[in-house]
C-alpha cells in the first residue's frame, strides 16, 4: 500500500449535517408544489447537485417541467437554504471532525474539501472550518458531479500528491464511487450496507483516528 499524504473531505455527512437543510428547503418547495417530500425520498439527496436533486424531487411529485421554471424553483429552494447555513456556527460540526483535522495536521497530512456544493464556502467559514483546509474544490469549481471523480482529482491536484497518495471521507455511495474511480482509497462515514465499498467504513470520525488510518486504510 502506498503512503498516505492526504485526506480529502465531503462536507454534508462527514465534516456537518447540513442534510436536515437541504430537507427543510425541498420539503417546503415541495409543499407549494402540492406534494409531500419524506425523509426517506431526501436520502436520495445526498451528495447529489442541487440540479439532479430537483429533478429527483420532481419525480417523486410526477412533476415534468420547463428548465426555465426548473431554474427557478432551485434558486428559490437555495435562497431557504442559504437562510438556515447563515446561522449556522461551530456547535454544528459533526463529532470527531474538528479533532480528526487537526490530528491529520499533526502527521502532516494535507487536508482538502470535495464537496458537491456551491455554499461550501459559507458553511466553512461560519462553523470556523476554513483554515484547516490546505485546498478547497466545491461544486462552484467543478463541471462534473459525483460519481464523476473530477471533484477529488481537483482536489489532489491542489495540494500537488498523486491519487494512490490519497483518501477520501464520504458518507454518499456515489462519492465511494468517485474516490474508487479517481484511484483513491475510501473511508465511509455511515452505514457499511450502503458504503461496503469504501475501504472501510465507520459510523461517524468520533469513531475513527488517524493513527487508525495510516495503520489499516
Ligand atoms: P448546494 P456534499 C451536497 O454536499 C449535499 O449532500 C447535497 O444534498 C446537495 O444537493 C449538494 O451538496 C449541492 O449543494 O445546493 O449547496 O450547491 O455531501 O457533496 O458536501
Ligand atoms: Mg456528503
Amino acid at each position: 500500500m502506498s503512503e498516505i499524504k492526504t485526506c480529502l473531505f465531503d462536507l454534508d455527512g462527514v465534516l456537518v449535517d447540513t442534510a436536515k437543510y437541504h430537507y427543510l428547503a425541498w420539503k417546503r418547495l415541495a409543499a407549494e408544489l402540492g406534494f409531500e417530500f419524506t425523509e426517506a425520498h431526501n436520502e436520495r439527496l445526498k451528495g447529489v447537485s442541487r440540479a439532479a436533486s430537483l429533478d429527483i424531487l420532481l419525480e417523486v411529485g410526477g412533476l415534468m417541467l420547463e428548465p426555465q421554471v426548473k431554474q427557478e424553483l432551485a434558486e428559490r429552494k437555495n435562497r431557504w437554504y442559504v437562510e438556515s447555513i447563515s446561522r449556522m456556527d461551530a456547535s454544528e460540526i459533526l463529532p470527531g471532525a474538528l479533532e480528526f483535522l487537526k490530528a491529520c495536521k499533526q502527521h502532516g497530512l494535507k487536508v482538502a474539501l470535495g464537496s458537491a456544493s456551491k455554499n461550501a464556502m459559507l458553511i466553512l467559514n461560519n462553523t470556523g472550518l476554513t483554515p484547516y483546509f490546505d485546498a478547497i474544490i466545491d461544486g462552484t469549481k467543478t463541471s462534473a458531479a459525483k460519481p464523476d471523480p473530477e471533484v477529488f482529482l481537483l482536489g489532489a491536484e491542489a495540494v500537488g500528491v498523486q491519487p494512490e497518495h490519497c483518501v477520501v471521507f464520504e458518507d454518499a455511495e456515489a462519492g465511494i464511487e468517485a474516490a474508487s474511480r479517481a484511484g483513491m482509497r475510501s473511508v465511509g462515514i455511515g452505514s457499511p450496507a450502503t458504503l461496503g465499498r469504501a475501504n472501510t467504513v465507520v459510523p461517524s470520525l468520533a469513531e475513527f483516528t488517524v493513527e487508525r488510518l495510516l495503520a489499516e486504510v
